[in-house]
């Protein structure tokens, strides 16, 4: 089975280095991805001299900051052509642990999608405020039950894709920039029937270096879980009545 981790980074140069030699010393047969949107920082450049020197890392530059959703379609893209059977998401900034991935890779075999959850029994939130915590329940739920979803986490960004998920999948259709790329990729991947299968993490908030969440990213999210939640409904109704 070969695993490509993809890791999408905006001005991550402090981060970065640590998350990458925790995935190479903790899972060596995995090959790693970065995906760089033209970091000012300096993130990509410092990934171009990393994977001179190491040739199971490669990098991605893109031009402009497009979001984390473009840099995975990008990177889908760039592993599916290469052959990998098995395509993981991973945040540069530490809050997906490197060290957990065989956790995920252990359920792939059984699973078309694996999502590394924070809400399922073992699964936890490290450094994270009350606040934050409620922001982030009350996120995951309105799509759950908006687009009727019967998983934990449908926000989660630690995955790990089958390739032929991501084939059978209109990736040029997924317009999701932000955080609701998630929930976007989720909706498409349980509409198909596949298995989603959730596993404990423990998500650790970021030491270094800055979020990108931001209010954009969260109306981004909302408009299109709300759109896509009514989209279904209607399309349900539509078919009830008869009706094409
Ligand atoms: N290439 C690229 N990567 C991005 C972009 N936005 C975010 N990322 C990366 O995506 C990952 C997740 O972003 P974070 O800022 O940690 O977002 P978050 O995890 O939702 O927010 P926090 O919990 O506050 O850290 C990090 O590795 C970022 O560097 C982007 O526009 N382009
Ligand atoms: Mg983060």
């Amino acid at each position: 089975m070969r695993v490509l981790t993809i890791i999408p980074t905006y001005n991550e140069r402090e981060s970065l280095p640590l998350t990458l030699n925790r995935l190479r010393n903790s899972v060596p047969e995995v090959d790693v991805l970065v995906v760089d949107d033209n970091s000012p920082d300096g993130t990509g450049e410092w990934a171009e001299a990393r994977a001179q020197e190491d040739d199971q890392v490669f990098v991605l530059h893109r031009k402009e900051k497009n979001g984390l959703g473009g840099a995975y379609i990008a990177g889908f893209g760039w592993g599916l052509a290469r052959g990998y059977d098995v395509l993981v998401e991973m945040d540069a900034d530490g809050s997906h642990q490197p060290e957990q991935l065989p956790r995920l890779l252990d359920a792939i075999d059984h699973a078309d999608l694996v999502i590394g959850s924070r809400r399922v029994p073992g699964g936890k939130m490290v450094n994270w405020p009350a606040h934050r915590k409620l922001i982030s329940m009350a996120g995951s739920l309105y799509p759950r039950l908006m687009l009727g979803l019967k998983l934990s986490d449908v926000t989660a960004g630690y995955r790990a894709y089958r390739a032929d998920t991501l084939r059978e999948i209109d990736l040029s259709a997924v317009q999701s920039k932000g955080y609701g790329f998630q929930v976007d990729m989720t909706f498409r991947t349980a509409r198909l029937g596949k298995r989603i299968v959730e596993v404990p993490i423990t998500f650790v908030e970021r030491e270094f270096g800055e979020s990108k969440m931001s209010g954009n990213i969260i109306t981004e999210a909302v408009t299109n879980v709300t759109k896509w939640g009514l989209q279904a409904r209607w399309e349900t109704l539509r078919s009830s009545l008869g009706l094409r």
